[in-house]
This record gives structure tokens, C-alpha cells and sequence, in this order.
């Protein structure tokens, strides 16, 4: 078994501002607030699709930021809620909190998901503030900032391929050349005496594991 790694930064969206604004309507000449709530910001969502095998995709881009919510509209009107970021993973990863080690998710099956980061509440507007005492405030909040942390995955692999031969023949020697792998070689026999794996990239995005056996 080998266990594929990879660590990334994850952040929710901010929530929208909310807005400070009034009323101006004809014949209405003192109209009051108007101004509407932020939106919430989007939320950063780890979902599984059995189509993926391992976690390459996260060597590349690391970075994984959802977008903030609408600032509020005038007319009392709420801004839009951003949509959550949706990132694919494959099936058997666990996820783990970078700083705290805890398992924020181990997931499994096609279409699981768990929320990893989640966007920041929307800040009310003045509309929300108005008192009989205060009937126009000059008062709206700002929205939440969405959580952010960062996230190790986990996958345990299982090899595609295999590289079954006599001792000495060259299997490691292979492998070191296809992938990243760096296993022992030696001109003597039984150099490698536990499994090692390494990740092929194909080329065209596809890629797959071997596994370098003991002679
Ligand atoms: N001439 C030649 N030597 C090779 C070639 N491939 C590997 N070797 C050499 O053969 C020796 C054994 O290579 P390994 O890759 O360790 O062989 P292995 O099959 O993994 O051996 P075990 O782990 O001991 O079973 C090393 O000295 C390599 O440098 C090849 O294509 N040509
Ligand atoms: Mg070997």
C-alpha cells in the first residue's frame, strides 16, 4: 500500500457587505432605509468522483478559494449568495485538518462531500437597524469573512500494474525511469526487498500506478 499526499489551502467566500441606503420614492418624502443584506459567501466542497484515482491534480493547483457573496441591493433587496466551489477528489481519500490532525472527512463513495470551508455570513443592512428612536440609520454590517485553513489529503493506493521478473533484471531500474520514483538499484541481486510505487503519467491526463516487486 502507498500513500498518495498532497497539502492545499482552502478559504469560504467572504459574505457580501451590507448596504446603507434609503428609500427616494415620489410623494414619499422621507421614504427610510432601504439598504438590503449581503449575500453569503460560497462554500469550498471536497466531493468525491469515482473517476479519479489519485491526487496529481493537487500537485498543480493548490489554491482552492470560493467566491464572496453579493454586497446588499437598495429597495430592501438581499444581494445573491455565491455558489460553493466544488473540487473533485477520488474515492478513499481522507481529509485532515493541516494544523489540528483532525479527520475532517475519510470519503468514500461516488458523489460523497463534505464542506471544508465555510463562506462567511452575509452583514445586514440598514434596514435591519431601524428603531423607532433611530428610523434611518447610517449603520450596516460588514460580511463575514469566510473560514480558511488547509487541508491534507490522503489517498491509499493500490497498484495498477505490477513488474513481476528474476532478481537483477531491471524492474527498479524501470520504474525510476517512468516515474518519480526513486527505488534502490544495484548490481547484485535482491536489492529491493519491499514494494515500492511509483505514479506513470500517460500524457494525455491519465496516469496509473506500478508497483516494483522484489526479484
Ligand atoms: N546493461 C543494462 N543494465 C541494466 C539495465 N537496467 C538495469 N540495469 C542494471 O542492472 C542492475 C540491477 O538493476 P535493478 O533495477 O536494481 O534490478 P531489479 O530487477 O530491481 O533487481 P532486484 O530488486 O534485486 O530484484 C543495476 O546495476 C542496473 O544499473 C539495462 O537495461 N541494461
Ligand atoms: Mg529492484
Amino acid at each position: 500500500m502507498f500513500v498518495d499526499k498532497a497539502k492545499v489551502y482552502v478559504k469560504g467566500g467572504d459574505g457580501g457587505d451590507g448596504l446603507i441606503a434609503f428609500r427616494r420614492e415620489k410623494y414619499v418624502p422621507e421614504g427610510g432605509p432601504g439598504g438590503g443584506d449581503g449575500g453569503k459567501g460560497g462554500d469550498v466542497i471536497f466531493r468525491v468522483d469515482e473517476g479519479l484515482r489519485t491526487l496529481m491534480d493537487f500537485r498543480y493547483q493548490k489554491h482552492f478559494k470560493a467566491k464572496r457573496g453579493e454586497k446588499g441591493r437598495n429597495k430592501s433587496q438581499h444581494g445573491a449568495n455565491a455558489d460553493s466551489m466544488v473540487v473533485r477528489i477520488p474515492p478513499g481519500t481522507i481529509l485532515l485538518d493541516d494544523d489540528t490532525g483532525e479527520v475532517i472527512g475519510d470519503l468514500t463513495r461516488h458523489g460523497q462531500q463534505v464542506v471544508v470551508a465555510r463562506g462567511g455570513r452575509g452583514g445586514r443592512g440598514n434596514i435591519r437597524f431601524a428603531t423607532p428612536n433611530n428610523p434611518a440609520p447610517e449603520l450596516a454590517e460588514n460580511g463575514e469573512e469566510g473560514e480558511e485553513r488547509y487541508v491534507t489529503l490522503e489517498l491509499k493506493v493500490m497498484a495498477d500494474v505490477g513488474l513481476v521478473g528474476f532478481p537483477s533484471v531491471g524492474k527498479s531500474t524501470l520504474l525510476s525511469v517512468v516515474s518519480a520514483a526513486q527505488p534502490k538499484i544495484g548490481a547484485y541481486h535482491f536489492t529491493t526487498i519491499t514494494p515500492n510505487l511509483g505514479m506513470v503519467e500517460v500524457g494525455d491526463g491519465r496516469n496509473f500506478v506500478m508497483a516494483d516487486l522484489p526479484g
